[in-house]
């Protein structure tokens, strides 16, 4: 699974920091982690960037699917980021001649009109999630998990970056990375544009040692999972 792209990859992050949603300094993450870094999607906040955003997600898509084979019948956006996300990356993949259905699914389920908690098309067949980070791996799960209840198939998840943390059960920190756990016990090929090897690989060639070094294992709280 580590097919991710060290230049595409290093292009990204220095998007990411120019873009102000790759930001340094002290932040609590949802698994109630220290982090040194942040990475907000959603100040990708006009056009131009979410545009060259979903550009990214599109090539190490395409990447994936000549290194891996790589194949989907459909993107999932889960709310809230993941909706602009993956109709962005819908929209550059129809572009690229790759056009395929897009749904995405509401927090409070509707009980007018249309129904339901899931919105666009069916969602059904082998089906590709488009969110923003990894970190612990509780929304990749509750993606899968909404996934499988509508009978399709959770096959893909496409994030921008990959923090390379250990995963959690039941709240508590094991032994393997969020993304080891999705790929090796739940059975999905995770795609990521960038991860925190990159970000430091980056942080290096522009000489700022400074949250290099403090981005050890150390100062990431134990939670960096390589
Ligand atoms: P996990 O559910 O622990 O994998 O965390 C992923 C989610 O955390 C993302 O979908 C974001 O909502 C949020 N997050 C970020 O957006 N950027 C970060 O740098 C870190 C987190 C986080 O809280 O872990």
């Amino acid at each position: 699974n580590a097919q991710t792209d060290s230049a595409l990859a290093l292009e990204f992050v220095q998007f990411a920091v120019e873009s102000g949603v790759l930001r340094f300094g002290e932040f609590k993450t949802k698994a109630g982690r220290l982090s040194p870094y942040f990475f907000n999607a959603g100040l990708f906040d006009d056009g131009a960037k979410l545009g060259r955003l979903a550009q990214f997600y599109a090539r190490q898509l395409l990447l994936e699917e000549k290194n891996t084979g790589l194949q989907f019948d459909m993107i999932f956006g889960p709310a809230y980021k993941g909706i602009p996300l993956a109709a962005a990356v819908s929209i550059e993949l129809a572009r690229l001649g790759r056009n395929l259905p897009f749904a995405y699914n509401r927090k409070e389920a509707k009980d007018h009109g249309e129904g339901g908690s899931l919105v666009g098309a069916p969602v059904k067949g082998r089906v590709l999630i488009v969110d923003d980070v990894m970190s612990a791996g509780t929304a990749a799960r509750e993606s899968i998990a909404i996934i499988k209840a509508a009978g399709a198939i959770p096959h893909a998840v496409a994030i921008a970056l990959d923090r390379q943390e250990k995963a959690t059960e039941k709240g508590l920190d094991v032994n393997y990375s969020a993304v080891q756990y999705v790929t090796n016990q739940l059975g999905l090929q995770v795609c990521a544009i960038a991860r925190l090897t990159d970000l430091l690989q980056y942080l290096a060639a522009q000489g700022d040692a400074s949250p290099a070094d403090q981005a050890d294992g150390g100062s990431l709280g134990g939670h960096y999972q390589a």
